[in-house]
């Protein structure tokens, strides 16, 4: 339905009123001088601006707030902030993060009278140039006609994407009333009839010849909203159902139907063996990334195989270009299909044993993650940064309704402090439990500050093995040595939280016991480790592809 026409209103006003339309409560960011009338704007709307360290963590933020929430914001002023976001920008782009980029920009009537004014970078439009190809649109609002039509338009398309779009408001636009009385424009994708109707009936019939199947379900699913219909159609037809990295949680872990984390040669061995010996595999959502795919350690035998994305659906050895997932599933729901109740492999997740600490044992990483998953709960989401962070979060099983965050594509190492304060804003009622190494922790652990000043309460276990271990695994050499820091310290820097050392396994324990019972304040906890102490996942990988290059 049609939001209502609005009067006369400024641009400013107009962005801010269908921002909180769309749902959004906060926006992240930090003021400069060319977004400071829009920051006034914000601050005396109803949407609150969390203001952060710095815009690529202001910009993590609004990327884990919108894969929680659906949408988020980022504001920034010109070039220096906004260049500053860009990774964190391409880092939604890359994954699929529905987020709002607004930057201030010098007016367009100082850009008519003076060619250079300060944060410029060559041309007055470089920095949404900078931004066109990591975002699904990007405009200037400089139209007083067009200007809402314009605003409208890239909410639709990030929206529909659910990727980023950039929105620039040059100074002078903000209070420019638009022209027209408006009624936004609703974007809606369909699927191509013909194609819909060809991609199920070719998909019903190989599902009908099969005897094992399984489904993966990739992040895609999350972010088009198909849980529920990928797990009533796994339900009705008694079909497993894997998740993917990217995809950790995006189905329930507790579901009776969930088989594991499928990640090639990084999957637990049983779980390898089970989705390998499928005979009809339908893939959903799962982009083939190398880190979803274990650096392509998959064994999924394309005859057997459909593999449908937001992109394209795959079946054997042809492709669909118009054919939307959720259309995919509506489609399949109407099919008479056979119910399969495929038995799930034994639930032998080594993880899932009872934890019992060795006193005064140094601790592993193996150790670690075992303690970590016997604290998790409906109210503990998990955020993993790139690093043996993630891969060794693998297998936890991620309790219903609580998520997995990790950006497990684009793997941008710094992630996860930002991302769980994002997400603690976006869903007060889960608390993060972060999971990060110590390099990554060194590019923005500070931004416990924000945690700190918002009143959060997250839990930060730093992985410290003395330096870059993952590149460690792939190259030895000093580049991936670093300086060690008083980690447990910076709670007496920034005013809040509480911070320890664990060496042993039971004072890991005792300290992640510790936090979880204590909750109102950032806890963390600096786990020392073996600097060449590695998970089970990265050495079932190392293992896979040290075979491989054998031959
Ligand atoms: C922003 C960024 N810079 C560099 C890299 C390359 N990189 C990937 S893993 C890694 C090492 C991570 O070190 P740490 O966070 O300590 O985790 P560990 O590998 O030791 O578990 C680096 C440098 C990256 N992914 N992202
Ligand atoms: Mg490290």
């Amino acid at each position: 339905m049609a939001p209502p026409v609005v009067g006369p209103m400024s641009v400013g006003r107009y962005l801010i009123h269908r921002l909180r339309q769309l749902g959004l409560e906060h926006v992240f960011g930090i003021p400069g001088d060319y977004v400071l009338g829009f920051m006034k704007q914000l601050e005396e709307s109803p949407l609150q601006l969390v203001g952060t360290t710095n815009e690529l963590c202001a910009g993590y933020e609004a990327d884990a707030y919108a894969r929680v929430r659906g949408l988020g914001a980022l504001c920034v002023t010109y070039a220096v902030g906004g260049l500053s976001a860009a990774n964190a920008v391409a880092c939604a782009y890359a994954e699929k993060s529905p987020l709002v980029v607004i930057s201030g920009a010098p007016g367009v009537r100082e850009r008519r009278k003076r060619s250079q004014v300060h944060h410029m970078v060559g041309a007055h439009d470089a920095q949404r140039r900078a931004f066109e190809p990591i975002t699904a649109a990007s405009v200037s609002i400089e139209d007083p006609l067009t200007a809402f039509r314009d605003i409208d338009r890239a909410l639709a398309t990030c929206l529909a994407r659910k990727q980023p779009v950039y929105i620039e408001l040059p100074r002078d636009r903000v209070d420019m009333i638009g022209l027209e009385s408006h009624v936004p424009e609703i974007d809606t994708a369909h699927s191509d009839p013909d194609e819909l109707a060809e991609v199920v009936a070719e998909v019903a019939a190989m599902l009908k010849a099969a005897r094992n199947p399984i489904i993966i379900a990739g992040i895609e699913v999350h972010r088009f909203g198909l849980t529920g219909a990928v797990m009533a159609f796994a339900e009705k037809h008694g079909i497993p159902v894997c998740s993917t990295l990217l995809g950790k949680s995006v189905v329930s872990e507790k579901h009776p139907l969930y088989a594991g984390t499928y990640v090639g040669a990084l999957s637990r061995p049983g779980l390898v063996e089970f989705v390998e010996a499928s005979d009809f595999v339908l893939s959903l959502g799962a982009p083939s990334t190398d880190t979803d795919t274990g650096v392509f350690t998959t064994r999924l035998v394309p005859e057997r195989t459909v593999h449908a994305t937001s992109l394209s659906v795959r079946i054997r050895h042809h492709a669909f270009d118009d054919v939307r997932l959720g259309d995919l599933l509506a489609g399949l729901a109407g099919q008479p299909l056979p119910v399969f109740n495929r038995p799930l492999p034994p639930r032998d997740n080594p993880l899932e044993q009872p934890w019992v600490p060795a006193a005064g044992a140094p601790l592993t990483t193996g150790r670690l993650f075992h303690k970590v998953n016997s604290v998790l709960s409906k109210s503990l989401c998990v955020v993993a940064d790139p690093g043996d962070a993630m891969f060794g979060a693998i297998d936890l099983s991620v309790h219903d309704g609580a998520d997995f965050l990790a950006t497990a594509f684009y793997a941008t190492l710094g992630w996860a402090v930002p991302a769980a304060i994002g997400a603690q804003v976006a869903r007060g009622g889960v608390r993060p439990l972060v999971l990060v190494g110590d390099g990554a922790f060194q590019m923005t652990g500070t931004e416990l500050s924000t945690a700190v000043r918002m009143g959060l309460d997250p839990i930060v276990v730093v992985l410290n093995n003395r330096g870059y271990l993952t590149e460690r695994f792939i190259l030895e050499g000093k580049f991936n040595d670093i300086h060690n820091w008083n980690y447990h310290q910076l709670p007496a820097l920034l005013g809040g939280g509480e911070g320890c050392v664990a060496a042993t396994e039971d004072e890991f324990s005792r300290a992640l016991d510790h936090a979880v019972a204590s909750p109102g304040r950032f806890h963390l906890i600096e786990a020392r480790l073996d600097p060449n102490d590695a998970s089970p996942a990265l050495r079932r990988l190392g293992e896979r592809l040290a075979a491989e290059a054998k031959g």
